[in-house]
């Protein structure tokens, strides 16, 4: 694929409802869209970087700076035949993990087209449709999130994550449990605590939880270690996890017990797939976290999770869970068995509707390599 133009665009979409982590609240989700031309083709990429740097260091502008001032100059007029020649020609890039792999997903989209694969052949995923479930921002009280949780299962989904944050945990999570004894539940405290702080999380190990997801600082596998042989429960890390290295290590120093894999936080989907496979190795269960996605990050999230080591529910919800209207002209939706069909036509699978992409946009550069 000779590579001749790159299109970035600062999406910004309003959200079905506002989401709040306890990193923050926001009611539109901001990313990068990737829009890739080559022998004649085009493809899509969604960065998943956020306005704010509450999540991860990186923002919408790093993002940006990134690819347009070192990534994009040094593939542009390039002959790239595969993610691992990408991956090559973008390591004098430190870190910038979701840039990368936003360029990723565009190389893996029209790879697809070009040989006429979907992503989910090219990736080796061995199932037609996904579990998933839904993730639940912070509510104003207890009794409020009880009623959200509520709405979502009667819309069919079987598996339920809540956000916590120091004040909103064990009894948020105990009064969830109390209402729904039998459902699928896991928490997510997106980094809120301290080794000494999370002592008080000792309950939430009573409650029967699929897992308990980044208590502690993204950089941080070692307390996450001495977390863990507090715990039954298995530990999930999100945060932590940025490379198949430190996979590797969080699972020697006994960190977690669990996975998410987000393919922009680890700088791609190759490097999503190199985890998995060392997961898979170590009987390690893993499943596909999301980042509020478009229809495009969400149809390459999709094919990750088909790989056969995701023996767990993502965290990939219907579109309508989002967006009442969306980028991409296709819109997921949830099957009565709480799963999501994957895209089968080439690449992503998916077509991107301009109206809505050019009302979705707040900025776009066009680079060539003139
Ligand atoms: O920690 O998993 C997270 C959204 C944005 C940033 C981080 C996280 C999330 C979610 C939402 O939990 C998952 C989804 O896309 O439904
Ligand atoms: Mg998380």
């Amino acid at each position: 694929m000779k590579i001749t133009q790159i299109n970035l665009y600062h999406l910004r979409m309003p959200l079905v409802s506002a989401f709040e982590t306890s990193f923050g609240r926001i009611h539109n989700r901001d990313c990068v869209l990737v829009e890739v031309f080559a022998d004649g083709m085009v493809g899509y990429g969604e960065c998943p970087a956020d306005r704010d740097p509450g999540y991860s260091y990186e923002t919408i502008g790093t993002a940006l700076h990134i690819l347009q001032d070192f990534i994009i100059p040094a593939v542009l007029g390039l002959e790239i035949t595969n993610a691992e020649d990408l991956q090559k020609r973008m390591a004098f890039v430190r870190g910038h993990l979701m840039a990368k792999a936003g360029l990723e997903m565009a190389l893996w989209d029209m790879l697809g087209k070009a040989y006429g694969k979907s992503l989910r052949e090219m990736l080796g995923g061995v199932h037609q449709s996904v579990e998933v479930g839904v993730s639940v921002g912070l509510q104003e009280s207890p009794h409020r999130l009880v009623e959200v949780v509520q709405e979502y299962i009667k819309l069919g989904y079987q598996r339920v994550k809540i956000k916590i944050k120091p004040g909103r945990d064990v009894g948020d999570a105990d009064k969830v449990r109390r209402e729904f004894p039998q459902l699928r539940l896991q928490v997510d405290a997106n980094s809120a605590y301290t080794l000494e702080s999370a002592a008080s999380l000792a309950p939430l190990d009573e409650l029967g939880l699929l897992l308990i997801e980044q208590p502690l600082a993204e950089d941080d596998l070692w307390d996450h270690s001495q977390l863990q042989a507090r715990f039954k429960t298995p530990i999930c890390l999100d945060e932590s996890i940025t490379s198949p290295r430190l996979a590797r290590q969080a699972l020697e120093m006994k960190s977690c017990r669990v996975i998410n894999i987000k393919p922009g936080r680890v700088g791609g989907l190759s490097q999503g797939q190199a985890i998995h496979d060392l997961c898979r190795e170590q009987g390690i269960p893993v499943w596909c976290g999301g980042m509020l996605e478009t229809g495009v990050g969400r149809a390459s999230n999709l094919a990750m999770a088909s790989l056969p080591g995701f023996t767990l529910p993502g965290d990939i919800s219907a579109t309508d869970r989002y967006y009442d209207e969306d980028i991409t002209t296709e819109r997921f939706v949830l099957n009565p068995d709480s799963t999501i069909t994957v895209p089968d036509a080439p690449g992503l699978g998916v077509s991107i509707d301009s109206a809505a992409l050019k009302r979705a946009t707040l900025a776009m550069l066009e680079i060539t390599n003139r």
